[in-house]
């Protein structure tokens, strides 16, 4: 009985604490009511001076004994308080009490049993320098006998496992467990929640888990609700207008999207500023966020170009021309950006695509050709000819001509004789 301190109302000797060799019992937490215990405790009684009076423990004499326990004697369950109850102690039987344990003992409250040892008057002794043992036995009433005092129901604490992000949502998987316990009486049901790891696995908008517990103090009800969004908004983004004129001004549209129902939905999305300063195939960057701060990005390419204007005569811009194949037809435009003319262009290339010829509408001629082969002249200014030397093999053919020059296009529709 380790914990316990022990003493009595002999005079003159020494009490030692209590030991609960060679038992080795202690009454413990959560020991179950209607059990025996044995304790030994042992006092020596102390060697007195050959010309002190010694200590008498004789028939008539009364000997109080206290044993004082620090901590708690039994947290089991609970009941109304009741008396300590000692058998007779007599000194000529090696000290034996017997304690029932009462009921307010189980309740994890400090106790102090006391008994009064009466002996018989024929065993009157002197006892010195001899060692006095006390063994006490305490039997725990059973439980049955106990009137519960349990007032408070069970007390239920929810664990939530998982990454929480904003307003409430998580971005992970959830788990959900329930710890329940009652200092005061035994839990006697739990709903199918209470024990159970309680997976959140999939977006929802609202899961609830429910723990209702019972015990002599009554029921409790715990719930726990989770929204689950794990799933980042989607981008699709774009820049406008695409292709975009050196120079000028363009926007990038992120095109975000998150689910709701379930899904927090999307909370904001950005793009970096778009960069119309330099020629060719570029990208951009789009951001999105949803209210459960997942995030996600992407980009937009588009691309920077220069701009074409024309053609002028002899080509004309909304009819087809009619020419003949293997001439060189003068291709005349414009070139600018944002800043106004460009007067740097070194080349420019030329596509044909495929083009029925079967219309009923009359195309023009083209009234003059240039002569030579290909090339290129710059007029100056930003206004520029491109000779453009077709294929005699186009005789008999419809083409849609392209000319493309720092990525900008300008198209024109031709319809070639022999
Ligand atoms: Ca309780
Ligand atoms: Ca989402």
């Amino acid at each position: 009985m380790a914990g316990a301190a022990f003493a009595d109302t002999i005079n003159g000797d020494a009490d030692s604490d209590a030991v609960d060799s060679p038992h080795g019992n202690s009454i413990a937490a959560n020991q179950q009511a209607g059990t025996t215990v044995e304790y030994d405790l042992s006092a020596l009684i102390a060697q007195q001076g050959p010309n002190t009076s010694r200590v008498f423990v004789a028939d008539g004499d009364t000997v109080t004994v206290t044993i004082t326990r620090s901590g708690a004697w039994l947290a089991s369950s609970a009941g109304s308080p009741a008396t300590w109850l000692f058998s007779a102690y007599d000194i000529s039987q090696s000290g034996k009490i017997a304690i029932s344990v009462p009921c307010s003992a189980l309740n994890g409250a400090q106790q102090t049993m006391t008994a009064t040892l009466t002996g018989n008057a024929s065993n009157a002794r002197a006892i010195t320098g001899e060692s006095l043992s006390y063994i006490i036995t305490a039997t725990t009433p059973a439980a049955a006998s106990c009137t519960p005092s349990d007032t408070t129901p069970p007390v239920i604490t929810p664990n939530i496992t998982g990454t929480l992000g904003n307003n409430g949502w998580y971005t992970s998987n959830v788990t959900v467990t329930f710890a329940v316990s009652d200092a005061q009486s035994p839990v006697t049901s739990k709903s199918a929640a209470c024990d159970a790891s309680n997976q959140v696995t999939s977006d929802t908008d609202g899961v609830t888990f429910t723990c209702t517990a019972t015990s002599a103090g009554g029921t409790s009800s715990q719930s726990v609700t989770i929204k689950r969004d794990a799933t980042p908004p989607t981008l699709n983004p774009t820049v406008s207008p695409n292709p975009v004129i050196r120079n000028s001004s363009a926007t990038a549209s992120a095109g975000a999207n998150d689910a709701t129902l379930p899904g927090s939905g999307l909370f904001s999305s950005s793009c970096d500023a778009v960069d119309t300063s330099v020629l060719g195939p570029q990208s951009v960057m789009c951001y999105a966020a949803d209210n459960a701060g997942n995030t996600n990005s992407a980009s937009a390419s588009y691309t920077v170009a220069l701009q074409i204007t024309g053609f002028s005569a002899p080509v004309d811009m909304n009819i087809r021309n009619a020419a003949k194949a293997g001439q060189a037809i003068p291709l005349k435009f414009y070139v600018s950006d944002a800043n106004g003319a460009v007067t740097d262009l070194a080349s420019v290339a030329i596509s044909t695509a495929p083009l029925s010829c079967n219309r009923t509408d009359p195309p023009d001629d083209i009234e003059f050709y240039a002569s030579g082969s290909s090339g290129l002249q710059n007029l100056g200014g930003g206004f520029y000819q491109f000779n453009w030397k077709t294929p005699a093999s186009l005789a008999n053919s419809c083409k849609t001509m392209t000319l493309t020059a720092g990525f900008g296009t300008l198209s024109a529709q031709f319809e070639f004789k022999k």
